[in-house]
């Protein structure tokens, strides 16, 4: 593409105005700020803060919030733009495309009012760009490369800054070559708490961002050209089994605040409980508003936040209800074989390659338990286990587990819930009835009345 003089004039001068804003003249230049770097899925919890305003913070699952330092009353962070090695679960790596060392990036939080500044380092092998989604902001600090300002180069660092003037729950992506990096997995959140900590306070405030990856079986790099069939459906950049549980007191209440960055909806359920959306990614929700749900579509670029008060002790299932989604890395060309005898076919394969088994006959149950040979770095695709055997769920999954008696700053997974005598499904040991079975082969059809009868 050709571009004249003016126009490279123009784009150097907009790169300098991102630094020269009065806030920037007010305050010291103290030099970057450390760029936190985080090395595992592990959920960090940070504590309530000790000093200045107070908050709740948010509990990012398998992720971390970014630190900060005040310059001045600006609150300065700096994210870096990389390539990361993300457990995706626990032994399998992928070859992503984050930030400060993970994908998804760090949790962003500040408070309504606060000025923030942003630097954004570029490690990658491209120029980038940090949109700020849902925020209310200057149109050159949008973050639209070759919009809002020139993209920024491999190699060098820009600066965002803009005064956080609403609380709620917003998102950060690039908007630079956007379908590779965001299918590389580069997205976070960011949390502006309310400046009134008596607004809408909850106990627990967990936060999901809906993501998804193509990577082929054995491999470690997503394919960017997928466009709908993802094989790896993930929270926060991970899989069942290895999404942490959502731990909650009994009594709490409770936030859960879902973005969605994928392709597609997710129509995230969860049982034992209805819930009431308080918050999308353009503000709250006032009360008269909000109506009762027990599952709640994400639609894709947005947010919803959820609440409810956790009177119900259990474990409690909290996952995407299109059912492709709660499965790890699996084919989506198999045919279906339910009720199909295969096995003069299983014979005939069998000269060729002695240990083939046949699939699916009576459904894909057996999955769960099979104990198959798979590629290095792959995940079975039903691989999650309970107290009760294979949950035969992956993917988009976790527990909600709601116990008596733990501390509010305890999110350590207490273990599979004991179900009190008389409160458990179990097996009829009586008289069974006779089944009326139909042993034709011939298809039959309701017979038609007629007039000989
Ligand atoms: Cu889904």
């Amino acid at each position: 593409m050709l571009i004249n003089r003016r126009q490279l004039i123009g784009a150097g001068a907009a790169g300098a105005a991102l630094v020269s804003t009065q806030a920037w003249g007010k305050t010291t230049n103290k030099g970057l700020p450390e760029a936190a770097q985080m090395d595992t899925a592990a959920t960090a919890i940070t504590p309530r803060p000790s000093s200045g305003p107070d908050y709740n913070p948010v509990v990012t699952l398998n992720g971390w919030t970014l630190p900060h330092r005040m310059n001045n009353g600006v609150k300065e962070f700096h994210l870096v733009a990389e390539p990361v090695e993300r457990e995706l679960a626990d032994g399998m790596i992928a070859h992503l495309w984050g930030y400060n060392g993970q994908s998804t990036g760090p949790t962003i939080e500040a408070i309504e009012g606060d000025r923030v500044r942003i630097f954004v380092t570029n490690r990658l092998p491209e120029h980038t760009s940090v949109h700020w989604h849902g925020m209310i902001l200057p149109s050159g600090m949008d973050g639209v490369g070759g919009l809002s300002h020139p993209g920024i180069p491999s190699g060098k660092t820009y600066v965002y800054e803009f005064d956080l003037i609403k609380s709620g729950t917003f998102m950060y992506h690039p908007h630079a070559d956007e379908m590779v990096q965001m299918a590389m997995g580069m997205m976070g959140m960011f949390v502006v708490h309310p400046k009134d900590p008596t607004f809408m306070p909850v106990d627990r405030d967990f936060l999901i961002m809906l993501n998804a990856f193509d990577i082929d079986p054995g491999t470690y790099v997503p394919r960017i050209m997928t466009m709908a069939d993802f094989n790896l459906w993930t929270w926060n950049s991970r899989i069942f089994p290895d999404i942490d549980p959502l731990v909650v007191n009994k009594g709490d209440k409770v936030r859960v605040r879902v973005g969605n960055l994928t392709m597609t909806n997710h129509p995230i359920h969860m049982h034992g409980y209805d819930f009431k959306v308080t918050c999308t990614d353009g503000g709250w929700v006032p009360e008269a508003a909000q109506w009762p749900e027990v599952s709640i579509d994400i639609p894709v670029g947005a947010m919803r936040a959820y609440e409810f008060v956790a009177e119900h002790l259990g474990d409690w299932a909290i996952h995407c209800h299109k059912s492709h989604h709660t499965m790890n890395a699996m084919g989506h060309d198999v045919p279906t074989f339910i009720g199909v005898d295969k096995k003069p076919l299983t014979q005939k394969i069998r000269k060729f390659q002695p240990e083939y088994m046949p699939m699916g006959t009576a459904g894909m149950a057996d999955m769960g338990t099979m104990e198959m040979p798979l590629p290095d770095n792959t995940v079975p695709m039903m691989t999650g286990w309970g107290p009760y055997g294979p949950i035969e769920m992956g993917g988009m999954f976790s527990v909600v587990k709601v116990r008596d008696g733990i501390d509010a700053e305890d999110y350590s997974d207490p273990g599979w819930y004991v179900n009190p005598p008389g409160e458990q499904a179990y097996e009829w040991t009586g008289k069974l009835p006779e089944f009326t079975s139909n042993t034709s082969s011939k298809t039959l059809l309701t017979p038609k009345l007629t007039s000989k009868v």
